[in-house]
């Protein structure tokens, strides 16, 4: 073990098997290796940006037992919005400060891809100045399959249509088996790898979640962070490395241990160790609480996410973040616990300091 502190604390790279061995050592002492290297990139720094997340509709053609937003039996409430309702949220939105929307839809096969990509050109045409953040790898996986399109020609579109930049939804877990439990059917991790690949060829910044505290194990989170750190190697085009802690509520996944915080802590200081090569690391307050994400920032991340607004996936399987956080009791948060509060466009120029 003290082979890999060492290691660490020369910022040399870990193997796979260095990093899971890592997950042995007690809480504290992995975390203050990771904090060294979130202090070193970015002192007291807590980014936050004021965005505002839109879902479109929630009708789905695939089935990830994970997932408490699709309409199903479980949520039997399908619907899908208007462009009008959508940029008339957008405009409400903008003129409270918001400088990013952040769209992820489900998979919906009745709404047609222009449905898809004209909302986009729509937002654009009305407010320039906001950062379009939208459509994940999935989405772009079933539209190219659903509508008989390449992965380019529907990424060229997002482009035409005025898309800035990619959410990091839909990796889940990149290991093949647990995949093909939780969302068989989906896109495969080696397609997520290919879109986002494509992406960034084009100049473009995209984000990489990872699902966990389901039914993976330590080893399967790695080899997610090394699979991650491989692409990024060759494309640079990742901006925030964001792990997503798994909520429990009203889906498919029959999970009977749960997390503990620990866990979740080590997780965060595991993936700031391994992803040398990504320069942010998001604790997305919706997934694991805000008071855990404000402890995070002692355990390798630097960034909090947003206000948010509004939010149905996550709060549809029990996160408290259907109405998102206001803008003043998010900074005191962040201030309160000892960080400055940087508010951060969405490729990270540094707008104001709170
Ligand atoms: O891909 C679905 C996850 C993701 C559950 O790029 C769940 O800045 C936990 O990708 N428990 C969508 N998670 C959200 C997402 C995201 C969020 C915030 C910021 C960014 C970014 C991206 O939500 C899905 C899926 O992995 N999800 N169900 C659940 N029960």
């Amino acid at each position: 073990m003290q082979t890999i502190i060492q290691k660490v604390k020369k910022r040399e790279r870990v193997t796979y098997e260095e990093a899971l061995k890592l997950y042995e050592l007690d809480l504290f002492t992995l975390g203050k290796l990771a904090q060294d290297i979130r202090e070193e990139m970015w002192g007291k720094k807590s980014f936050f940006n004021i965005n505002r997340h839109i879902n479109p509709t929630n009708i789905c053609k695939d089935i990830c037992k994970f997932c408490a937003f699709s309409a199903s039996r479980k949520n039997p409430n399908p619907y899908t919005m208007s462009h009008e309702e959508i940029v008339d949220i957008v405009a409400a939105s903008s003129a409270n400060g918001a400088k990013e929307i952040h769209i992820v839809s489900a998979h919906n096969p009745e709404a047609g891809l222009e449905w898809y990509m004209n909302v986009f050109s729509k937002i654009k045409k009305a407010h320039p100045d906001v950062h379009v953040k939208a459509l994940t790898a999935a989405e772009i996986n079933f539209l190219a399959q659903e509508y008989n399109h390449s992965y380019d020609e529907i990424i060229d579109m997002m482009v035409e249509s005025g898309v800035d930049s990619m959410p990091g939804g839909g990796a889940e877990i990149f290991d093949e088996e647990v995949r093909d439990v939780i969302c068989k059917g989906k896109v495969t991790s080696d397609q997520w790898m290919q879109i986002h690949k494509l992406w960034h060829e084009r100049g473009r910044k995209s984000n990489a979640t990872m699902l966990f505290g389901h039914i993976e194990e330590r080893h399967h989170r790695v080899d997610h962070m090394i699979r991650l750190r491989e692409l990024q190697d060759i494309t640079g085009g990742f901006n925030t490395f964001i792990p997503l802690v798994y909520q429990r509520d009203n889906n498919f996944l029959n999970v009977k241990n749960f997390l503990s915080s620990q866990e979740i802590l080590k997780t965060m200081a595991i993936s700031r160790i391994v992803l040398d090569n990504i320069p942010h690391l998001k604790a997305y307050w919706v997934t694991s609480t805000i008071n855990l994400a404000l402890v995070s920032q002692e355990f390798g991340a630097d960034d909090l996410d947003g206000t948010i607004e509004k939010e149905m996936i996550n709060s549809a399987a029990g996160a408290k973040s259907g109405v998102g956080m206001p803008l003043g009791e998010f900074v005191n948060y962040i201030k309160n616990s000892g960080f400055e509060a940087v508010e951060r466009d969405s490729l990270y120029n540094e707008l104001k300091v709170w």
